[in-house]
């Protein structure tokens, strides 16, 4: 019999008082845990936090957003209305299909520059990332 197994027969044949110790202390040190890495990752993503622009009557909001490189944006579609999310650079670096209502769009952007971009159904809808 595997040492796992006595191990587990004790815990299952000990006091419920103690068990309930024991579950308590596991927890804690679960919640100890989660706290470490939660302090240790928020760095690492601090910049590179994903972003949002919503697509809503006609235009993106915000028009003009700023992110670090190695961001990911996501464009939202909250119009009834089918939209294109088009880099407006030669050569073209992301282009979306048409976003029905509800749909979303992602690109991630690993090189810093100022990227305008429009919809190709609406060319008048035009927006900005910078990425820095
Ligand atoms: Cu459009």
């Amino acid at each position: 019999m595997s040492a796992n197994v006595n191990k587990w027969r004790t815990v299952m044949t000990m006091p419920a008082s103690r068990r309930v110790g024991m579950v308590k202390r596991v927890a804690k040190t679960i919640t100890a845990l989660w706290v470490a890495i939660a302090l240790t990752a928020a760095p690492a993503f601090a910049d590179t936090k994903p972003a949002t622009v919503v697509i809503d009557n006609f235009s993106f909001s915000p028009a003009q957003l700023s992110v670090a490189a190695g961001s990911t944006v996501t464009w939202e579609n909250h119009d009834d209305m089918p939209h294109t999310i088009v880099d407006d650079a030669t050569p073209r670096e992301f282009k979306s299909a048409p976003l029905d209502s509800g749909d979303h769009f992602s690109q991630t952007f690993t090189k810093p520059g100022t990227y305008k971009y429009f919809c190709s159904i609406h060319p008048h809808m035009t927006g900005t990332i910078v990425v820095k």
